[in-house]
């Protein structure tokens, strides 16, 4: 969001693989210790889809809410990510991708895999006859539920299925600024000791 704002911005890199998101500086900023977070006019602000509301809004974007409407449907897609698909696609990808091959356990991928069909056929169908998530624009909206859904990609998962939703997940993922490829957690990570906390 901040590239798509052509905001000036430092990227500081903290991470849970070398346990910088558990310094004392960090927690200060986000006590969850989960990534990411930012300070803004020395205010500190976590939950990455907060986050990007609160910036286009801030900054006036057409990327922003344009109307009470589009404010609640911004909302309604966030909180619907949030709740239907972000941990379901993050069990997914861990296991099939992230975790070394002793710690993937396939039955929990063929699980969160039956759940998410729900939800994806019912992005399917908006996408179907909608462009966009929001309006006819690329909004904040379209931002906060593919950065979830890019978690698809990372853990190869087939989403042949889903035509409308594929072919909008690669418009929002080609935009000039979008860096996702650069993102990517290695793989043959061992399983954290507290993944269930996560
Ligand atoms: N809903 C949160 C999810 C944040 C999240 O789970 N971040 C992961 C990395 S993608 C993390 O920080 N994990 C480290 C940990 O939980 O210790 C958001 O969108 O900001």
């Amino acid at each position: 969001m901040a590239r798509e704002l052509g905001l000036e911005f430092e990227h500081l890199q903290v991470s849970f693989l070398d346990g910088s998101n558990r310094s004392s500086d960090y927690l200060a900023i986000n006590p969850n210790g989960r990534i990411p977070a930012i300070e803004d006019d020395g205010k500190p602000l976590f939950e990455s889809m907060a986050i990007n509301i609160y910036l286009a809004r801030k900054h006036g974007s057409i990327l922003a809410p344009q109307s009470l409407m589009e404010d609640a449907l911004v909302t309604q897609w966030s909180f619907w990510a949030l709740t239907e698909l972000e941990r379901r696609l993050m069990e997914v990808m861990v296991h099939s991708t992230v975790f070394r091959e002793e710690d993937r356990d396939p039955d929990v991928v063929t699980i969160e895999l039956e759940k998410l069909k729900r939800p994806l056929a019912v992005l399917e169908q908006h996408l179907g006859q909608h462009g966009w998530l929001v309006g006819d624009r690329f909004t904040v909206a379209d931002l906060n539920v593919a950065s979830v859904l890019v978690m698809s990609r990372l853990a190869n998962m087939d989403l042949s299925d889903y035509p409308s939703l594929s072919c909008w997940l690669d418009k929002c993922l080609s935009r000039p600024l979008c860096e996702w490829e650069t993102q990517r957690l290695p793989s043959g990570l061992p399983k954290p000791d507290d993944w269930e906390h996560r």
